[in-house]
């Protein structure tokens, strides 16, 4: 391990161009249940995966906005970890590097990352499900949230439809200036960090090999060993919060 970090210090070291690439794991130490957790309280008999489409909003609007109104107070109530502390350092120490995450929280802004590319939205910009007209985000203070709760999402003044999350739900399309800026800064870069993520949810998922194809190198941080296919392709072993500080230290000290 010890000389895949050395390797992977070097690369970035050099690198003038870095995409860094997130999933849910690289909020999971600040407290955020990965995608694939198991869910708990209301909603513990679905998966995500279920409960993040249209339909099951359609279904039952109030189940639907009350998991993300209560994953959007989560996300408000934990901080940045060192993982995101170091995404942030890493953007003070390159010339060029573009944050590309599939996550919805806003960990890396606050964090003080700039200029975040968040393919799948975000908790913090809801809007009508009809009309598509933003909607102010209710103040989550005055929720009582335990174990999760069923919440009557907002009734658009304009439409009168109800308010859906700001984020991109499975059968939806990405955002298409979003996508197409993440894949131009993936196209350029030297070297691409990849970070929490289980590599399942595409087109996002595609990122990674298309950083390969363009000729970067592609760093994958994650607890589980990721399969590499390429003598470009490095795969470290361990959570982002402890192997980013220890790569920086290597690149920059
Ligand atoms: C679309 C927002 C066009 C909502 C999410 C091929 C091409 C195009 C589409 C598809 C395709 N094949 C299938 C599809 C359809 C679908 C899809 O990909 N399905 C999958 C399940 C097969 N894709 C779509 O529908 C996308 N839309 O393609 O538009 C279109 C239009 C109409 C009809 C068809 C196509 C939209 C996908 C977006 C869905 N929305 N999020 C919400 O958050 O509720 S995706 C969701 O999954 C989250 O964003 C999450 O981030 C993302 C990916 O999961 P991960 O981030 O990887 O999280 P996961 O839990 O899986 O893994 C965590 C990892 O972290 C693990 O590996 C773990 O080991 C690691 N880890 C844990 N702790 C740490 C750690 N790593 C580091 N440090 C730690 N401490």
């Amino acid at each position: 391990m010890n000389q895949l970090l050395e390797t992977s210090a070097a690369y970035l070291k050099c690198a003038n161009k870095i995409v860094v690439f997130t999933g849910a794991g690289a909020s999971s130490e600040s407290g955020i249940a990965t995608f694939r957790d198991a869910l708990t309280g209301l909603w513990e008999r679905f998966d995500a995966q279920r409960l993040a489409t249209a339909q099951a909003f359609k279904a039952d609007p109030s189940l639907v906005w009350g998991w993300y109104e209560w994953r959007r107070a989560q996300a408000q109530s934990v901080l940045p970890n060192p993982g995101h502390a170091a995404v942030a350092q890493l953007g003070r120490l390159v010339s060029k590097i573009t944050i590309v995450t599939q996550n919805v929280d806003s960990l890396h802004e606050r964090a003080s990352s700039e200029n975040v590319l968040h393919l799948h939205g975000s908790l913090s910009s809801p809007r009508c499900f009809e009309c598509a007209i933003p909607m102010d985000v209710p103040d989550v203070d005055g929720y009582n949230l335990g174990y999760g709760s069923r919440i009557e999402p907002p009734v658009c003044p304009e439409c009168g439809g109800l308010c859906r999350p700001g984020v991109v739900w499975f059968g939806e399309s990405l955002p298409l200036d979003v996508w197409e800026a993440a894949v131009a800064a993936v196209a350029e870069c030297d070297v691409l960090l990849s970070i929490g993520t289980s590599g399942a949810v595409y087109p996002a998922a595609a990122l990674p090999k298309q950083a390969l194809s363009s000729g970067a190198v592609v760093i994958h941080i994650n607890p589980n060993r990721v399969a590499v296919s390429s003598e470009n392709e490095i795969s470290l072993v361990g959570k982002g919060g402890v192997i980013l500080p220890q790569l920086l230290a290597r690149a920059f000290n």
